[in-house]
């Protein structure tokens, strides 16, 4: 079998079957997964992340496709990762999805990976994190996430990217759409798609008001509002080029550094985290017993955490919890 050293070399040469190998191994969380990752991590930090969110149906993945091939016809290296949402009203457009994302990949040489939310083990957020980390090192210039900004789990994703772009669309009702409001806490561009329908402009306005009201938080940033009409692959050019000017302000102003910070230490949190819960589940007894004496009333809440957390650090020490 081969080493994840070797693979690794390949996915670095830029070989799109070794990537897309690497990816099944990340996807997986398993031990090959994790050493590729070690030997591929110093080779990251060179993509520019867009995270593109926003309803089920709004056209991500038509906007995706249309950027893509924009980012291709201006010579960038270009990788996708599709989270598919498991939300079951959604289901059907998978497969199509699929069908057309692997149009995209044969005729551009854009690299395409869907990603399940469930079963992806350790959590979405890691699996897409470490999957990022693979298409960089593969040379990937533009790495799209696309998600439905529904959950938290996609909230979450989100925070992995460098540019967030919001994706709306006229005629879901009155206001701005029932996003989650964390995604608009950090979304840095906002697309109204589907421009060719009845109500965009209201929509944009409404965007734009909202923005001027809210505004005061950001420095250096005039989030933009700009509308598209993906099928007809319309307004693309200048979506993708906010997005280029907004890497450009993060690595000018110094905020390109913070935000990577924060994405590692967010990582960081949750691999210890993760690591705590599966070790406490992993061990039954010995998280049980503690449960028991709470319930009891025998030890308090923190009391029991300290126990815990105290024989967890042995068992690190004992080489028993994995992180
Ligand atoms: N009229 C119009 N339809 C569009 C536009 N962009 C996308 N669509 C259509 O909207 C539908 C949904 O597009 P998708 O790109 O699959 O949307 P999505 O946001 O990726 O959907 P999920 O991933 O299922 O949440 C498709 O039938 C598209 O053809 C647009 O600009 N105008
Ligand atoms: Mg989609």
């Amino acid at each position: 079998m081969m080493e994840p050293v070797n693979l690794g070399t390949e996915i670095t040469d830029r070989n799109d079957r070794a990537l897309s190998r690497g990816l099944s191994h990340i996807e997986r969380g398993d031990d090959f997964g994790r050493a590729l990752l070690a030997a591929l991590y110093p080779r990251t930090g060179g993509a520019h992340v867009i995270g593109i969110t926003g309803n089920p149906g709004s056209g991500k993945s038509t906007l995706v496709r249309a950027l893509a091939r924009e980012a291709c016809a201006m010579n960038f290296t270009v990788g996708i990762i599709a989270v598919d949402p498991s939300s079951p009203f959604t289901k059907g457009s998978i497969l199509g999805d699929r069908i057309r994302m692997n149009d995209l990949a044969a005729e551009l040489h854009v690299f395409i990976r869907s990603l399940a939310t469930h079963g992806a083990l350790g959590g979405l957020s890691r699996a897409v994190a470490d999957s990022v980390d693979l298409m960089d090192a593969a040379g990937k210039q533009i790495i799209f996430i696309e998600t439905v900004g529904v959950g938290q789990d996609e909230v979450d994703v989100m925070h992995t990217a460098h540019t967030v772009a919001v994706v709306n669309v006229p005629g879901l009702g009155d206001d701005i759409q029932a996003m989650k409001a964390g995604i608009l806490e950090i979304s840095d561009i906002h697309v109204v798609n589907k421009a060719d329908r009845e109500g965009s402009d209201r929509i944009i306005a409404e965007l734009k008001s909202m923005l001027t009201m809210c505004a005061n938080g950001r420095n250096g940033w005039k989030i933009p509002v700009l509308p598209s009409i993906a099928i007809l692959e319309q307004g693309t050019g200048p979506i993708l080029e906010a997005m280029r000017l907004h890497f450009a302000y993060l690595k000018g102003s110094g905020e390109l550094e913070e935000r990577r910070r924060r994405i590692v230490k967010t990582r960081l949190l949750s691999i210890v985290q993760r690591a705590i819960e599966d070790a406490a589940n992993a061990r039954k007894s010995g998280c049980e017993d503690l449960v028991e004496q709470v319930l009891a009333k025998k030890l308090d809440p923190y009391a029991a955490g300290e126990e815990l957390l105290g024989r967890l650090t042995e068992m690190r020490t004992g080489g028993g919890v994995r992180v």
